[in-house]
């Protein structure tokens, strides 16, 4: 079946973000919902948790630069084939990722900026900023969140190698310390290889240099309860990238639950190359802020990090950590809508969260799945969606659900030409 592309229509000839307009065409589609968030900048607003945790890290990671005012609008060739990205990478799909026009997107992860930050020179730096992706919509997703992007490099010479077994030994130092246990993988396997023209040696120091540094900003962020009794754990696994090698992601084991917060790994040559580095060899991870901030700070709703409502904003002070006290919650609404799709068509679930959340915004807590049908003889196919309205900042009439869920399906007739059941 062909797919039921995402075609809004635009009200001008442009978009404008952050004071400069781009021509829209075919490939477009970034919807208003997430073009209202771009200037919003949640990691720099003063107290908001994102920027806490930041700040955070930052401290953690003396001696590293910090840039957070980068613009996500980027070419494709710098969030993708700069950095080693396949042609025929998932992540390209317009089902995927926000394109602004055929030659602009928003950035999908923050190492869309490394080779720029390495070609300035940097040995150590820290960058945060608002990455976007297309995706399902529930208490733990949204299509825009933050990341922090970090990295050091060494020189890849006698010096170099002195620099790292230095710095391993005073990080080994301060870790021997603490409460923390690791489950730890071989710096470098068959599976998670060295790269072709990295001395081992230095690649495996690089490889314990990225794992130290980073088992010590966990430990400062979620440690604090370990000081006595349970230890921390942190397990790393190995991954991939394909902009890094050897690759790890990084778990911690948080309130009952091992929860994903990092990826990371030893900088590809490449990458390096690209940015005119010569003779260098260092690591770089990508961490995501509101995972990380939703357990730490108790906020139990992505959507709660972009409200307005004082009685969110006026229980964080920079700086510090606090469990957040949930306001009463309000009542859910929940409304179903089923339709035959036209014949030989399919849609897929990110096109309809967009138009869910282009047309409901944030009152729309998750949207999910509930029935799937072909008719065996026609061949068409039937889809039911449940849609689960709440504020959270006040009640919601019956009324306005209806008239919001009237939008809803009216734009599924317009935009998929689907048939209401
Ligand atoms: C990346 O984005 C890589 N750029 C990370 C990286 C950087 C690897 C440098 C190597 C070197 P990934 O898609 O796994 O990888 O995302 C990294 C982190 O962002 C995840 O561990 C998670 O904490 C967070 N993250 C990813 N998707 C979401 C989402 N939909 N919502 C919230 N956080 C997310
Ligand atoms: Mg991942």
């Amino acid at each position: 079946p062909t797919h039921l592309a995402f075609r809004r229509r635009y009200s001008s000839k442009h978009v404008e973000i952050l004071g400069t307009e781009y021509p829209v065409d075919e490939v477009t589609n970034v919807t208003p919902s997430i073009l209202s968030k771009i200037p919003l900048r949640l990691h720099t607003k003063p107290s908001h948790p994102l920027s806490t945790l930041r700040g955070l890290i930052e401290e953690h990671f003396a001696g590293f630069s910090h840039v957070s005012s980068f613009s996500p609008v980027v070419s494709p060739f710098k969030n993708f084939d700069e950095l080693s990205f396949p042609k025929d990478h998932p992540g390209r799909a317009a089902t995927d990722s926000y394109y602004v026009n055929k030659d602009m997107m928003l950035r999908t992860h923050t190492s869309a900026h490394e080779v720029e930050m390495f070609r300035k020179g940097e040995m150590k730096w820290l960058l945060t900023a608002d990455v976007y992706r297309r995706d399902e919509i529930d208490g733990s997703h949204y299509p825009v969140f933050h990341q922090v992007e970090g990295a050091r490099i060494f020189d890849a010479s006698p010096e170099g190698l002195k620099e790292v077994r230095e710095s391993n030994e005073f990080l080994e130092a301060q870790l021997a310390k603490s409460n923390i246990l690791i489950e730890d993988v071989p710096h470098v396997s068959p599976t998670n290889p060295v790269q072709e023209g990295h001395d081992p040696v230095l690649s495996e120091l690089v490889a314990k240099n990225l794992k130290l540094s980073l088992n010590g900003m966990i430990l400062k962020l979620f440690g604090g309860g370990a000081e006595k009794g349970e230890p921390l754990r942190v397990r790393w696994i190995e991954a991939y990238f394909p902009f890094t090698s050897p690759s790890f992601e990084v778990e911690v084991f948080y309130q009952g639950k091992w929860l994903e917060i990092l990826g990371s790994g030893v900088v590809i040559r490449h990458t390096l190359d690209t940015a005119g580095v010569q003779n260098k060899i260092g690591w770089a991870f990508g961490l995501g802020l509101e995972r990380i901030a939703m357990v730490l700070f108790g906020i139990p709703d992505i959507r709660l990090f972009w409200s307005q409502d004082e009685r969110f904003h006026s229980q964080f002070q920079q700086g510090k950590i606090t469990t957040f006290k949930p306001y009463s919650k309000f009542p859910a609404c929940y409304k179903d809508v089923s339709f035959w799709l036209p014949n030989n068509t399919s849609l897929h679930e990110n096109d309809f969260c967009d138009l869910v959340r282009d047309t409901a915004g944030d009152l729309v807590e998750d949207v999910k799945k509930v029935d799937h049908f072909v008719h065996p003889k026609t061949n068409r196919t039937s889809l039911c969606y449940r849609i689960n309205y709440r504020s959270m900042d006040r009640s919601l009439s019956n009324e306005e659900v209806n008239e919001i869920q009237g939008q809803v399906v009216s734009e599924l007739k317009n935009r998929f030409g689907v048939e209401i059941r």
